[in-house]
C-alpha cells in the first residue's frame, strides 16, 4: 500500500505519540474484566470462528473468538509444508495457471457464502491478488476445493464479493490492462495507458448446490484502478459498489500522479441489469485463456481444465448498468450499512468520511442529475447523492464495519485508531487507539444485513513493541475490542500469521456440526487407493515405479522395497486406512526434493521421489500417531542404473515380488 510511503513521516510521529500514550489509554480504555471476557476454559469451545487472510503468505488462518486461539492454517494459493498442499501429486494441479505453476500468491479478502444476506457457513471465497484467481474453501472439510483464474485481469484486489444469495461472486481488477478487441492482454507501449487500458469486473456464477464456480461474464470498465467493493443489501441488493482511484489515469509515479484529483469515483453497477443485458445477447464473446482447477470430492485428486472464451459487456453500450459517484480522495474501502441505504467510503487522503445515500442515488439517476460522463458513463453530482459526512473522523480512513445497532466503525491507518460514529447524525461517538496502524477491521457479521456485533477485531500493520522481540521480523498483531457497550473496550492482543487484510467471522454453531471427521475408506475413489494392506504392491512401468502403500497404526505396508534403480521416478501412493478422527499419518523419504505428505484418515496421497543417490534410503511416518509411531518406518534400496536387482517388497512375513 503506497499510502505507507506518503505518510511515513506522519506515521512515525504518531507512533511515538502512540507509544507515549500507551500507559494512559491502556488504563482508561482497558476493561478490568478483559481477562474474563476472553477466557475460554480448557476443553471449552470459542463462540465464533474467525477467518483471517494471510496476506503475503497466500493462505488463510482460522482463529477462535474471543480467545484468539489459532485453530488452523488453511492453505489456498501457496504450497504448505504442513500438509503437502501444492507438493502432493493430488494437490499440485490446484496451483496451475495460464502462466504455469504458481507456488505462492498474496491473499487479501475472505468472504463467506451467503443465503438471504447472511453468512451461511457453507463456503469461503478468497482472492489471489497477484496472479488473478478466486478460490473456494469448503467449510465441511476446511479444504480448498476450487480455484478459478480470472482472465483480462491484473491485480485481483477488489475481490471476491458474493451477492446476497451467492448468485455471483464478483471480482474486479486493481491494475487496468490493454485488452485486445478479440481478447487477450496486448503488447503495447506503456505510455498509451490512457487510450488502451481498461479494467475488468468479473461475474462468477456459483452453483447453488455444490458451489462450483464459472465466469458468467465480465464488464470492461474505464481504465482506472479499482480497489475494493461491496454488495448492496435490502433496497440496494441489485447493486455492487466499487472504489476507483487513479481516475487521473497516470501510468507512472502513481504516488503523486494518481493523487491529483480532489475526487475519484465510486462505481455503482447494477448486476441484475448486467445479467439482463447478457441474456439479451449484448455480451461479446472474446478469446481468453484461464485455468479452472477442482478437487474431486471422492478421489481427493485435483485436475485442471483450460478455458478459452469469455463474454464481455461494454458499459458504454449498456444504459443503466453503471454510474460514477464522485468521492474524495483516492478511496480505499467502500462499505454498505446493514440497511442497504448508506454507502461509506474511506478516502485514504480525505479529511472526512463521506456517506452516500442509495435512495438519493436512485432519485438522481431518475432525474438524470449528471455533471457529465467518463467514457460514456454518467457521473452523478456529489451533493445530490451525499447523505452526510463524518467530520474530523481521523487520519487515513481505510475500512468500515457495522454493529447492527446504528453505529459504524472506521479504521484509521495514519492516526492508528478505530473511530465509532453514528449512522444517523454522522457524529463521532468514541475512539480507540490501536497498536499500530490498523488496516482492515472486522465485526462478526459486520458486512451483512444483521451483524452479530459484540466484538471488533482490528488487524494492525505494525507490531513494534507489542510482543517480545523476535529479531527484525515480527508477527502482525490483531486486537480484540469489546463493542457491546457505549464505549469500546480493549480486550486482547493476539499474533497473526503474515498480514491479515480482511477477515470474516461466524457463530461456531453454523459450521461445527457439519465438520467432517474422517473420509470414508469405502467411498475413496482415488485411482491408486488400496483398501487392504494385502493389496500392497510395487509395479515397474519403464522407469516409473508405483508403490501402493497403506498406513495404519503403527506400520507402513510395504516397509521394505528393493528394485528401485537410479534414473527411476517413484510414486508412493499412500492410503491411510484409519477410520477415526484426527489420526493422520505423515510420510517422508530421506533426501526427497519434493517435500513430504500428510495423509488424512481414509484418504490417498501421492509423493513423488526421484532418487539422487545409490544406497539404502529410509522412510517413515512424520506424525506422532501412536505409542509405536517411532516404529512406523521402512527402507528403500536404490541400486545402480541398469542393475539387475528385481522389484521385491514385504512387510513382516507378507512378501511379494520375485
Ligand atoms: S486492503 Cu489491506 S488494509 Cu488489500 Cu483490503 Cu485495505
Ligand atoms: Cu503414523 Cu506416526
Amino acid at each position: 500500500m503506497n499510502i505507507r510511503s506518503i505518510y511515513s513521516l506522519v506515521v512515525g510521529c504518531l507512533l511515538l505519540l502512540g507509544a507515549c500514550k500507551q500507559g494512559e489509554t491502556g488504563s482508561s480504555a482497558f476493561s478490568s474484566d478483559a481477562a474474563q471476557k476472553v477466557y475460554v476454559a480448557p476443553g471449552e469451545h470459542d463462540e465464533f470462528y474467525a477467518f483471517l487472510s494471510g496476506g503475503y503468505n497466500g493462505q488463510m488462518s482460522v482463529y477462535g473468538l474471543p480467545s484468539g486461539r489459532l485453530l488452523k492454517m488453511l492453505p489456498v494459493f501457496s504450497q504448505n509444508p504442513e500438509n503437502g498442499y501444492g507438493y502432493s501429486e493430488e494437490s499440485k494441479p490446484m496451483l496451475n495457471t495460464s502462466f504455469g505453476f504458481v507456488p505462492w500468491d498474496d491473499l487479501h479478502h475472505p468472504k463467506l457464502s451467503r443465503t438471504d444476506g447472511m453468512a451461511d457457513g457453507r463456503w469461503l471465497f478468497v482472492n489471489a491478488n497477484n496472479t488473478p484467481r478466486v478460490a473456494r474453501i469448503d467449510l465441511k472439510t476446511f479444504k480448498t476445493v476450487e480455484i478459478l483464474e480470472i482472465p483480462n485481469s491484473s491485480g485481483n484486489h477488489c475481490s471476491p464479493y458474493p451477492t446476497n444469495n451467492t448468485e455471483y461472486v464478483i471480482a474486479g481488477t486493481r491494475f487496468s490492462v490493454p485488452i485486445a478487441g478479440e481478447g487477450g492482454i496486448m503488447d503495447v507501449p506503456l505510455d498509451e495507458y490512457k487510450e488502451k487500458f481498461r479494467g475488468s469486473i468479473s461475474f462468477i456464477k456459483v452453483d447453488p448446490e455444490h458451489g462450483d464456480m464459472d465466469i458468467s461474464f465480465q464488464i470492461l470498465v474505464p481504465g482506472f484502478d479499482y480497489d475494493l467493493a461491496n454488495g448492496g443489501k435490502g433496497p440496494s441488493e441489485d447493486w455492487v459498489f466499487f472504489t476507483s482511484y487513479n481516475t487521473e489515469q497516470a501510468g507512472t509515479l502513481k504516488e503523486i500522479n494518481a493523487s491529483l484529483n480532489d475526487k475519484d469515483f465510486v462505481a455503482a453497477i447494477n448486476w441484475k441489469k448486467a445479467e439482463e443485458y447478457v441474456k439479451q445477447g449484448k455480451a461479446k464473446e472474446i478469446e481468453a485463456e484461464y485455468y479452472h482447477n477442482k478437487l474431486d470430492e471422492k478421489s481427493h485428486v485435483a485436475s485442471s481444465e483450460v478455458k478459452k472464451k469469455v463474454k464481455v459487456l461494454y458499459p458504454e453500450d449498456c444504459p443503466g448498468l453503471m454510474y460514477l459517484i464522485p468521492t474524495p480522495k483516492s478511496p480505499h474501502g467502500v462499505d454498505v450499512d446493514p440497511s442497504g441505504e448508506y454507502i461509506t467510503v474511506s478516502g485514504k487522503l480525505a479529511s472526512l468520511v463521506p456517506v452516500h445515500s442509495f435512495s438519493k442515488m436512485m432519485t438522481a439517476i431518475e432525474n438524470e442529475d449528471f455533471i457529465g460522463d467518463a467514457y460514456g458513463i454518467p457521473i452523478l453530482r456529489y451533493e445530490s447523492v451525499i447523505a452526510g459526512e463524518v467530520k474530523e473522523a481521523g487520519l487515513g480512513p481505510l475500512h468500515t464495519e457495522f454493529d447492527g445497532r446504528g453505529n459504524a466503525y472506521t479504521s484509521m491507518f495514519v492516526s492508528s485508531e478505530i473511530v465509532k460514529w453514528d449512522l444517523k447524525t454522522f457524529e463521532v461517538l468514541d475512539r480507540m487507539p490501536v497498536y499500530y496502524s490498523v488496516g482492515h477491521l472486522m465485526i462478526p457479521g459486520g458486512d451483512t444485513k444483521d451483524p452479530y456485533g459484540k466484538y471488533l477485531v482490528a488487524m494492525n500493520k505494525i507490531t513494534k513493541d507489542r510482543y517480545l522481540p523476535t529479531g527484525p521480523e515480527l508477527t502482525h498483531s490483531a486486537q480484540l475490542i469489546d463493542i457491546s457497550g457505549d464505549k469500546m473496550k480493549m480486550l486482547l492482543d493476539f499474533p497473526t500469521l503474515s498480514e491479515p487484510h480482511y477477515a470474516q467471522a461466524i457463530p461456531a454453531d453454523l459450521i461445527k456440526p457439519n465438520s467432517v471427521k474422517f473420509y470414508r475408506l469405502d467411498e475413496n475413489e482415488h485411482p491408486h487407493a488400496i483398501k487392504n494392506e494385502n493389496d500392497m504392491k510395487v509395479e515397474r512401468n519403464g522407469n516409473v515405479v508405483n508403490v501402493y502403500m497403506t498406513a495404519i497404526r503403527s506400520h507402513l505396508a510395504p516397509d521394505n522395497i528393493e528394485g528401485i534403480h537410479m534414473g527411476d521416478t517413484v510414486y508412493f501412493h499412500v492410503t491411510n486406512l484409519e477410520q477415526d478422527w484426527d489420526v493422520p499419518h505423515g510420510f517422508a523419504v530421506m533426501g526427497n526434493q519434493n517435500a513430504e505428505i500428510l495423509v488424512m484418515p481414509g484418504e490417498t496421497q501421492t509423493l513423488k521421489w526421484v532418487p539422487t543417490k545409490e544406497g539404502v534410503v529410509s522412510f517413515y511416518c512424520t506424525d506422532f500417531c501412536s505409542a509405536l509411531h517411532q516404529e512406523m518406518q521402512g527402507y528403500a534400496r536404490v541400486s545402480a542404473k541398469g542393475s539387475n536387482v528385481p522389484i521385491k517388497y514385504w512387510v513382516g512375513n507378507k512378501r511379494k515380488g520375485s
